[in-house]
């Protein structure tokens, strides 16, 4: 704990280690047989010396009220605490924090059942206390983790949570930092850096739950689906695990009822299993889970309902699950859902807004959706690490595909204790997000150094590890070293690059894009024989900044890089090799102080505040006409902009002639 902890550990031989398994973690949901509550609001928190980060636990704070040992300030979860008050050392701060709030318990939940505690995440690394008896431990920003505090809960009564969170990133943390101590006017500062751009927000990210179980209770669900006869009928196969037993039941034989709703509440499928918990259920007509645009009725959802019985049939457990039905296909030159070609057309994203920085929000969450539709996206990555759970539902919900990330960024100095983290990172992401059907690709990592040495069995050890835990999606990892020099493509099923021709390299010569693109990826499919996307490209733009002819940072020069972008993509997209394009970025973003930024990076679509650019009208021409070429979808009304009645003969008829 503490960067003062965690030492560099550097080796030259890296091997293969067995990972510790996720168990449990089913996102918390009410039914018959749970009840969940919200410890989201205003915690207490207090910050430690900089030059002492592990006083607290050594001084024991979490014995008492945090507010008894130092001054607290008010502090909202789910939110990064780096932004919400006016001080340079809460936003720049280096190492612990603490947390700590009262909350009741009702009496009602004492008997017969199990309480979970559970936080949505915590970044980088959290140590939880329950009226100052230690719970649980968890290293990983981004990611959930939850612990039974059934024993340490007193019902009916007060009780204390605290909290201790460690932002510092060293060489063995996932994403990779480096700490050093600097002179400063009066002293020595802590100093952390990293070299990915995006700030190292900090604090309790997202929300924290409190649920009860029952005694024996549903653990986990697995399902994975397919379609059959020509996508009419759609198959689940479903499993479930269970913890605990029952007094007077063997574990073995319990049994499951399942049902099956669709989107309005009728029951179109049952199943009950024998002690193995697990089955198939058959719909027949199936609604396939469609991405958005691909199909009138995208992201289709029925509901699983699985009831947990003993053998003598008393209910024990409930607990619902949204299933999409698709199937996922991929070979050296295409990738399928459903059977049909995919084309990528989206985004790199961050979690990151004003005030609240990787803090869920709603509203944020609501609005980002909504322009994701208006543009006609189908896809974003998860950059540079796990989104939200509850933006996850979102993208089942709407259909929108997602490029699921660890958050390795930058990998380098190959070592063990690195290697074992991030095949962790990869275990508990595809833990978490395994039953989404939104997720259609793993992404291991962004732009590592993959020309390194150690690099090629690295991460030959991360993918195979990865396609162990789930042979139905494709690996993919965002790769920037040039094919070249690069070690890790041949491992990956689908090749990602990032490139920034017309910006780093060339920056403002319009005319040096459209052929590199081309050359670059062509050459990634020729070495390679597999599927290519470019998963990042753009050039920064000040809001409201025009200049004519277009010069670097205006909206007139982001507009401009694109359009030489597509016209490569339109090349390269008659191979059918080619399958996606991702702008970076989809909205402004805050990074860390440097003198390339001001006041972040600046390469959205979308402002910070999630306003288009001038840029975001041509990509929405884009991505409409190229559903419209590939999925038959239809136009939006306001998709065009009347400019005089000789542009449109056919007046109100509006097809692809029309852009
Ligand atoms: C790419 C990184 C991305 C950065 C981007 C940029 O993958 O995280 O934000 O550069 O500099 O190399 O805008």
């Amino acid at each position: 704990m503490g960067w003062g902890f965690r030492r560099l550990v550097s080796s030259l031989v890296i091997v293969n280690k067995e990972i510790s398994q996720t168990s449990g973690m089913l996102y918390p949901r009410e039914s018959e047989t749970r009840e969940v509550r919200s410890l989201d609001g205003i915690w207490n928190f207090v910050k430690s010396d900089e030059s002492n980060p592990t006083q607290g636990v050594r001084e024991k704070w979490y014995k008492d009220d945090l507010g008894k040992v130092r001054d607290t300030i008010p502090m909202p979860v789910p939110a990064s605490y780096n932004d919400i008050t006016t001080e340079h050392a809460i936003r720049d701060h280096v190492g612990t924090v603490w947390y700590d709030r009262k909350f009741f318990v009702p009496r009602s939940w004492e008997k017969d059942q199990r309480v979970w505690l559970r936080f949505g995440s915590v970044h980088y690394e959290a140590f939880v206390w329950i009226n100052g008896e230690m719970i649980i431990k968890h290293e990983m920003g981004h990611l959930p983790f939850e612990a039974e505090v059934t024993n340490a809960l007193k019902y009916g009564e007060e009780n204390r949570i605290t909290v201790l969170c460690d932002n510092a990133l060293i060489q063995t943390t996932v994403p990779q930092g480096k700490i050093t101590e600097v002179a400063k006017d009066g002293g020595v500062a802590i100093v952390q850096t990293y070299s990915f751009d995006f700030f190292n927000y900090a604090g309790i990210h997202r929300s924290v739950h409190l649920y009860t179980t029952p005694k024996t209770f549903i653990e986990e669900v697995e399902v994975t689906t397919d379609l059959k006869a020509n996508n009419n009928v759609g198959c689940i196969y479903y499993k479930a695990k269970t913890n605990g037993t029952t007094s007077n039941e063997a574990t073995d034989e319990m049994y499951l009822n399942v049902v099956l709703r669709n989107r309005d509440g009728n029951i179109v499928a049952k199943d009950t299993t024998k002690s193995d918990l697990k089955g198939v259920i058959e719909i027949s007509k199936v609604h396939p889970w469609w991405p958005y645009l691909m199909h009138p009725e995208p992201g289709y959802l029925y509901q699983l309902e699985i009831f947990l019985h003993t053998a003598n049939n008393t209910l024990l457990d409930v607990y619902r699950l949204k299933v999409g039905v698709r199937t996922l296909s991929w070979n050296n030159t295409s990738f399928m859902i459903n059977g049909r070609p995919v084309y990528f057309r989206g985004f790199g994203r961050h979690e990151d807004s004003d005030i609240r920085g990787k803090g869920l929000d709603y509203a944020l969450l609501t609005r980002d959706f909504n322009l994701i539709k208006w543009i006609g996206a189908n896809s974003y990555r998860t950059s540079h690490y796990p989104y939200s759970e509850e933006s996850m539902q979102f993208a089942d919900e709407h259909g929108i595909m997602i490029i699921d990330e660890c958050p390795s960024v930058d990998t380098e100095n190959y070592n063990q204790a690195l290697l074992d983290k991030h095949k962790s990172a990869m275990e508990q992401l595809i833990h978490r997000d395994r039953n989404h059907p939104s997720v259609v690709m793993w992404s291991i990592a962004n732009e590592p150094r993959t020309g390194q040495f150690h690099a090629d069995s690295y991460f030959q050890f991360v993918a195979n590890y990865t396609k162990s835990l789930d042979s139905t999606r494709p690996v993919t990892a965002a790769i920037a070293v040039p094919h070249t020099d690069d070690k890790a493509a041949k491992h990956l099923d689908i090749i990602s690059f990032n490139r920034y021709n017309g910006w780093y390299s060339n920056a403002g010569k319009i005319d040096m894009i459209t052929q590199r693109v081309i050359e670059e990826a062509t050459a990634w499919n020729k070495k390679h024989n597999k599927p290519v996307i470019m998963s990042e490209y753009g050039a920064d733009t000040v809001e409201g900044l025009h200049l004519l002819p277009s010069y670097v940072w205006s909206e007139d020069y982001q507009t401009e890089l694109f359009s030489k972008h597509f016209k490569a993509f339109d090349i390269l997209r008659k191979q059918s090799w080619f399958i996606g394009e991702f702008i970076w970025n989809f909205a402004d973003f805050k990074t860390a102080q440097t003198v390339t930024r001001v006041g972040g990076n600046k390469k959205g679509v979308f402002t910070r505040s999630r306003q288009p650019k001038a840029a975001a009208h041509l990509v929405r021409k884009r991505y409409f006409a190229l559903g419209r070429e590939m999925d038959q979808c239809n136009f939006p009304e306001d998709l065009f902009t009347y400019i005089t009645d000789a542009s449109s003969p056919r007046s109100g008829k509006r097809d692809e002639t029309d852009l």
